[in-house]
């Protein structure tokens, strides 16, 4: 296998700085040939080498668009398909799902083999092969090393890690549940897997977003939290004032948490202004109804809104609708929209308390690069069974696929925005000051932000109206 540092000295030999997404590429590929015919396709003032610079990879955008009317279309619906789990056999078919589609992702890229004919046949014994599996478990020896215990549907294989090897910090972000794909070699008693190369589902690197023709704006917020007293009045005001004067925005759109809910937690109507879910809603269409018409809203729910917390919820039901006007549209979480031919990912984000915990250096202050972990890892909630409820669904509606131009995210009240392989992550804040909770977790919000993006030209920006 080419290292690293190999392959970055033979660019750097020839004078070019080379993007890391390339060398990962290359290390894919397992071509050393590959690093010739990019050098020879270069400019000479060419100083860094980026995907767009490897022949024969032709940027292409994923999946079906809709540009023209309506302009707002909800690509994704699920209204009556998703039952209460029946049996067992149910989270069966959800996991086997899980693994088909991502692993394929993974096996478009690279041949691969069943865990059962790796240990059975001794065949394999001496070459390097690919194994593609669901996580079962993740441990640490006390040497530092990384032990995985992957399960396809043949079998499962302890896979390790070497502390010492190239791209370890990426197996150190390894959870529970997501599908990878591992390189390596069976040890000689049959009983591990050497790890050579970490193989994720992944972006595409020849991902081309979509750009569309008009000109136009939307706006992404969260986590309004309507009927908690740290609802902050002012800011949601003075923001309702700027979108209003604010003629080339045509979208707003809300990830979850639109009201503070009911019994979410122990004590919470201590610290509600209303009491009454009805209310909250009915309150929150009122705000609404003030926008101009001109606004297509799109809301979704989060965990303190009236529906199911198992995900995916459903949209908020008609009897809590009465107060919103027409160009309001109810989405379920998660949910795929377009907008102007924009894919947008709308996910209200609760997995991102689970990958915080287990993704070391994590942290609450950087919500994006756990948007960027769901990115990867092409799905928004990859591991199961913490604070995350998930349904048991035939498919799992959880997966990123196709790949959206941009994910919209909530739920940790923290403004965050970052671009990995030409999708635009937004997490957006919220409208609730710091609750006694939060004070207590040490998690400062950034309350009272909206983000902004200029559609055509994908460039996100933040407005803050916490202060005047
Ligand atoms: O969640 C807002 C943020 O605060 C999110 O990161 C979770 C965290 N939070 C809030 N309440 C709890 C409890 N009870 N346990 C653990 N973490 C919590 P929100 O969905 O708005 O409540
Ligand atoms: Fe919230
Ligand atoms: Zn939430």
């Amino acid at each position: 296998m080419l290292r690293d540092q190999e392959i970055v000295s033979r660019f750097c030999e020839a004078g070019h700085l080379v993007d890391p997404t390339v060398v990962s590429y290359i290390q894919e590929k397992g071509d050393p040939a590959l690093i010739q015919t990019i050098l020879k396709s270069l400019s000479v003032n060419c100083t860094v080498v980026l995907p767009s610079h490897i022949p024969s990879l032709t940027q292409r955008r994923d999946g079906i668009r809709f540009t023209a009317d309506p302009i707002l279309e909800v690509i994704e619906g699920m209204e009556g398909s998703a039952g209460p789990v029946r049996q067992i056999e149910d989270y069966a078919s959800l996991f086997r799902n899980r693994y088909d589609t991502l692993g394929s992702l993974i096996r478009k890229r690279t041949g691969s083999i069943p865990v059962e004919a790796l240990i059975r046949s001794s065949r394999f014994r001496d070459s390097d092969v690919t194994i593609i599996g669901i996580v079962l478990d993740v441990k640490t020896t006390a040497k530092g090393h990384r032990i995985i215990e992957l399960e396809d549907p043949t079998g499962i294989i302890p896979v390790l890690f070497n502390s010492g090897r190239d791209g370890f910090a990426d197996a150190e972000r390894i959870v529970p549940d997501e599908v990878i794909g591992v390189r390596g070699k069976l040890s000689p008693d049959a009983g591990l897997f050497y790890a050579d190369q970490l193989l994720r589902p992944d972006i595409p690197i020849q991902h081309a977003p979509y750009t569309p023709h008009q000109s136009g704006k939307a706006v992404f917020i969260s986590d309004i939290h309507i009927g908690s007293d740290t609802f902050l009045e002012d800011p949601w005001e003075r923001f309702c004032d700027w979108i209003s004067a604010e003629d080339d925005i045509s979208y707003l759109l809300v990830a979850g948490d639109l009201v503070d809910g009911i019994g979410i937690y122990p004590g919470q109507e201590k610290e509600l202004t209303i009491q009454n879910i009805y209310e909250q809603y009915d309150r929150l269409g009122e705000m609404l109804a003030t926008l101009p018409s001109r606004l297509r809203i799109v809301l979704a729910p989060g965990n303190h809104d009236v529906v199911r917390g198992a995900e995916p919820q459903p949209a908020i039901p008609a009897e809590f609708r009465s107060a919103y006007t027409p160009n309001c549209t109810f989405v379920e979480n998660p949910c795929a929209v377009s907008i102007q031919g924009v894919r947008v990912l709308m996910y209200h984000g609760r997995s991102i308390d689970d990958l915080i915990s287990l993704i070391p250096g994590a942290r609450y202050e950087a919500p994006s690069e756990m948007m960027e972990a769901m990115l990867k890892r092409r799905h928004l909630a990859p591991s199961y069974g913490r604070r995350t409820p998930v349904l048991a669904t035939e498919q799992d509606r959880l997966i990123i696929d196709p790949v959206p131009e941009i994910l919209h995210t909530g739920h940790v009240h923290i403004t965050g925005i970052s671009r990995y392989r030409g999708v635009l992550s937004v997490n957006a804040g919220a409208w609730q000051g710091q609750t006694a909770f939060q004070k207590q977790m040490n998690i400062n919000p950034t309350p009272g932000q909206a983000i902004i993006i200029d559609l055509e030209r994908m460039e996100p920006q933040v407005c803050d109206f916490l202060s005047k």
